[in-house]
């Protein structure tokens, strides 16, 4: 695949692509473990495909034997750096290698690594090539047996156990799903039947101590595989499913065939610990990497461009499966929040790409927001084009095609236009135009006609101009004045760069426009307040209903912050209905109560032509929210009241969602009584979420004594310990928020090889924090620049994962451009830099 691409460029290109001209069809491995001096024995059964040399990837490997079919292969072998290359090779050979390798040494957390004296591996994207040499590309797929020898009590890898300490994977996998686990490491057991009756043994592998934390993330597999077989007729298809939490860990979890592998964050919870936000990830991750054993794992990506079509589509299905389990409704509000913090910022920066990239120099850079939660959504609109119907049939055509084989989005399209009959080729175009696209609609009644005028535009972005219009499903429906809903939802195609629909009418209508959020686009609407306080009362969309809501109060926030508008007694009271409606569910109340974030009305204030002043956003916030409180302020004890859960802490959605209130609640109390009332809650919580609530509201209220009573009670506990160390950062007064995280940063609890410790402070400033990241002096950005440099060294990933809080650079004034950009700069000018936060930077400065 490299071949192709000219000698001096490093970036990958898709329209390079070619298969492998020797292929891989079985793989044995030994190991021998050991942290300094493993051994590696490797022999690939391996077939010639077309004319050509085998390029094998290996990277930090120290060579100890190559032979080919038992012999030395002599000159038809050379290392060139990373590359192994053999010429003249027969059409099917056996390839044995033996390469030694120091995981302790690794601190890159991708290939073998240590973890607290666990071996663990994170194989995707190209990690392989730090265990063995092999062709690490998701296109060759391979039938696995592996032996592991060491002294240690557990030793797993994929498939189904042979006997202790050898596995045999009969999937033919690409090397990104090879894992391997060995440790002093405890499980929780359980079974699962499957529709078509195979027993599966089901193991939640922690370190000793940890036991007591495993039952959620069991309980949530065991749906997990009832889920997809009920819904998408899919069944597990090994004798045993093994999940894994290592506490060293760069991501969320790693969908590894029969072997996955979890940060122990998403994996160990109790209710004294973890939050409600805890478990709804457990749930969510755990269910998406099983959901991953049929879409990513028996059919995979043929090269790494198409990794939307695993990640897009398996976030689709989590996304489902939290619907169901959870509701609707909050699930949809809550995905799309996230799209609009996550995806939407990306989409509008310096970063922004298609949900298909067309190159990369890493490709790890390129487990984003786009490629997931866009990808997702793309997934969303193609259900929505093609029917629920048209979208079961196609997913049946493309499992039954395609098992076994590395796919591309093409392969997935067609097995929509066959089954559903339609033509998606302008459809395709959310595969390669990036950037959101902003549908602006205009209505009008005059005489029985009401008419709604759409106007499409995709914005340019980095390398992209002058775009098609899109294939935009837009749905919508129709209510009279009094509410009562005079159209059903309906699907509008908006095809065109404008189209325009009609409809005879009495009188105008109310417009529930983009119900379900039907496209992941801007609407550029100004919709009366009237009709937005209608749609908040009655609209039968849940998700335009709090829209509505919600475009009220951007619409308060936005003038407060541009002409230093009040904020007036009709919005108050349209928030305080909602609040007090005790009909409505508490978290839809909770989600109506949040206001929309100091970075959304950052970005909504670039795109509207003014220049964002981080600390106006937080003062006028939170200004917005203390009149939300003085509004409520008689209501807020009682209604608290009401919202207590009676009984044991139960995850369930039902009690979360009323915890959820009674924390906004307590916020807008805190607001009032300087953090009387959370002193109170914090001494009565009886679980983390209740604790958590009271805590940060006691951070913010300036309690001096609340973090050392914290961190007495549980310094112990490294998952509670990261939670912590963020909350004082995300909730310090934002000139404290960079002396408080340098301040944490030399606590003998930090441990800056973490990556969780690490993000909960980082993160805590960049995410958490804006305004204190973004202070004036530029201290914010010198702190992340510094620490970036310190872990680019150890763990690249980190790194340039951590950089991307620099992508909204552009938006902000002369002065704190200059010093993001002198950042930035800064980095790109040091030497070593990794390939990694190169990237990110180089794509940053543009
Ligand atoms: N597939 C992994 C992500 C791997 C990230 C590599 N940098 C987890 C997931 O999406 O399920
Ligand atoms: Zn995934």
């Amino acid at each position: 695949m490299r071949d192709a691409a000219p000698a001096q460029d490093n970036r990958v290109h898709l329209k390079d692509y070619a298969p492998a001209a020797v292929t891989v069809t079985h793989v044995d491995l030994h190991f021998r473990l050991d942290p300094l001096a493993t051994r590696v024995q490797a022999r690939l059964s391996c077939e010639r495909r077309g004319p050509g040399d085998m390029v094998l990837d290996g990277e930090a490997l120290e060579t100890i034997t190559v032979l080919v079919d038992g012999v030395d292969p002599g000159d038809r072998m050379r290392i060139e750096g990373d590359r192994m290359i053999l010429t003249d090779m027969p059409d099917s050979f056996l390839l044995e290698t033996e390469v030694q390798i120091a995981p302790e040494r690794n601190t890159t957390l991708t290939g073998l690594y240590m973890s607290n004296g666990m071996y663990c591996t994170q194989c995707e994207a190209e990690g392989f090539r730090r265990i063995t040499w092999m062709l690490d590309r998701p296109d060759v797929m391979a039938t696995y047996d592996v032996e592991i020898e060491a002294d240690l009590p557990v030793l797993l890898s994929n498939g189904d156990e042979l006997q202790p300490g050898s596995w045999r994977d009969p999937w033919p996998k690409p090397t990104y799903l090879f894992a391997l686990v060995a440790g002093n490491l405890v499980a929780t057991s359980d079974r699962f039947t499957t529709m078509d009756g195979r027993e599966v043994a089901l193991n939640v592998w922690v370190r000793p101590g940890d036991e007591g934390r495993t039952a959620y993330a069991m309980d949530s597999l065991k749906r997990s595989m009832a889920w997809d077989e009920r819904v998408y007729g899919r069944a597990y298809d090994l004798s045993v499913f093994n999940i894994v939490a290592v506490d060293d860990f760069n991501m969320g979890a790693m969908e590894n065939k029969g072997l996955n592998v979890f940060n122990s964050r998403y994996v160990l919870a109790s209710p004294e610990t973890a939050t409600d936000a805890d478990y709804a990830n457990i749930e969510r991750i755990v269910a998406h990497e099983y959901f991953h054993n049929w879409t990513g794992n028996r059919i995979t990506c043929r090269d790494w461009f198409q990794l939307c079509l695993k990640e897009g589509l398996t976030v689709f299905r989590d996304q489902q499966f939290s619907q169901d389990e959870r509701g609707y409704a909050v699930q949809r509000i809550g995905d799309v929040m996230n799209l609009r913090a996550r995806q939407f910022r990306e989409d509008a920066g310096p970063l922004a790409h298609p949900v298909r990239p067309e190159s990369f120099v890493e490709i790890n850079n390129f487990y984003t927001a786009t490629v997931y939660e866009k990808g997702a959504e793309v997934i969303g609109m193609l259900r929505r084009l093609v029917g629920d119907d048209g979208y079961a049939a196609g997913v049946a055509l493309y499992f039954e095609r395609h098992d076994g084989e590395a796919c591309t989005i093409e392969d997935w399209l067609a097995c929509f236009e066959e089954a559903g009959d339609r033509d998606l080729m302008q459809f395709k175009l959310w595969y390669s135009q990036a950037g959101t696209p902003r549908v602006a609609v205009t209505e009008s009644f005059n005489d029985g006609t009401y008419r709604i005028d759409l106007k499409q535009t995709v914005p340019d972005t980095p390398g992209q101009t002058d775009k098609a219009p899109m294939h935009v499903p837009l749905a919508f429906g129709l209510l009279d004045r009094e509410g009562a809903e005079i159209r059903e939802t309906e699907v509008f195609e908006l095809r065109e760069a404008e189209a325009s629909m009609t409809f005879d009418l009495p009188e105008r209508p109310v417009l529930s426009m983009l119900r379900g959020f039907s496209a992941p686009v801007i609407l550029e609407f100004e919709q009366s307040d009237a009709d937005r306080l209608t749609l908040l009362a009655h609209d039968t969309a849940p998700f335009t209903l709090w829209e509505s809501g919600r475009a009220l109060a951007k619409d308060r926030l936005m003038r407060a912050l541009t002409e230093e508008a009040g904020f007036d007694a009709a919005w108050l009271d349209a928030v305080a209905a909602v609040t007090t409606d005790a009909e409505a569910a508490p978290a839809f109340r909770a989600l109506n109560l949040s206001l929309p974030s100091e970075d959304d009305l950052a970005g909504s204030l670039h795109n509207a032509g003014y220049v964002p002043d981080p600390d106006r956003i937080y003062a006028v916030r939170r200004a917005a929210q203390l009149a939300v409180a003085e509004r409520l302020a008689d209501d807020l004890p009682a209604l608290r009241d009401t919202m207590a859960v009676p009984g044991t802490y139960d995850p369930r959605a039902e009690d979360a969602g009323r915890r959820s209130l009674g924390a906004a609640l307590l916020r807008l109390q805190t607001y009032l009584d300087g953090g009387k009332a959370a002193r109170v809650a914090y001494d009565a919580a009886d679980n983390m979420t209740d604790r958590m609530s009271a805590f940060v509201c006691l951070l913010e209220a300036g309690d001096e004594s609340v973090a050392g009573r914290f961190e007495a009670d549980w310094r112990h506990d490294r998952l509670v310990m990261d939670k912590w160390f963020m909350a004082q950062v995300a909730h310090a007064a934002p000139r404290d928020a960079v002396g408080t995280a340098e301040r944490l940063m030399t606590h003998p609890d930090f441990d800056g090889r973490n990556p969780n410790r690490l993000r909960a402070v980082i993160g805590g400033l960049t995410g958490g924090n804006p305004a204190g990241f973004h202070a004036a002096d530029g201290s914010g950005y010198a702190f992340l620049a510094d620490w970036l440099l310190r872990v680019d060294g150890a763990n690249p990933q980190l790194s340039a994962r951590m950089s991307q809080a620099f992508d909204g650079w552009t938006r902000y004034d002369a002065d704190r451009q200059a010093l993001m950009c002198g950042a930035l700069e800064r980095i790109a000018a040091t030497d070593g830099l990794s390939r990694d936060l190169s990237e990110m930077v180089e794509r940053m400065l543009g």
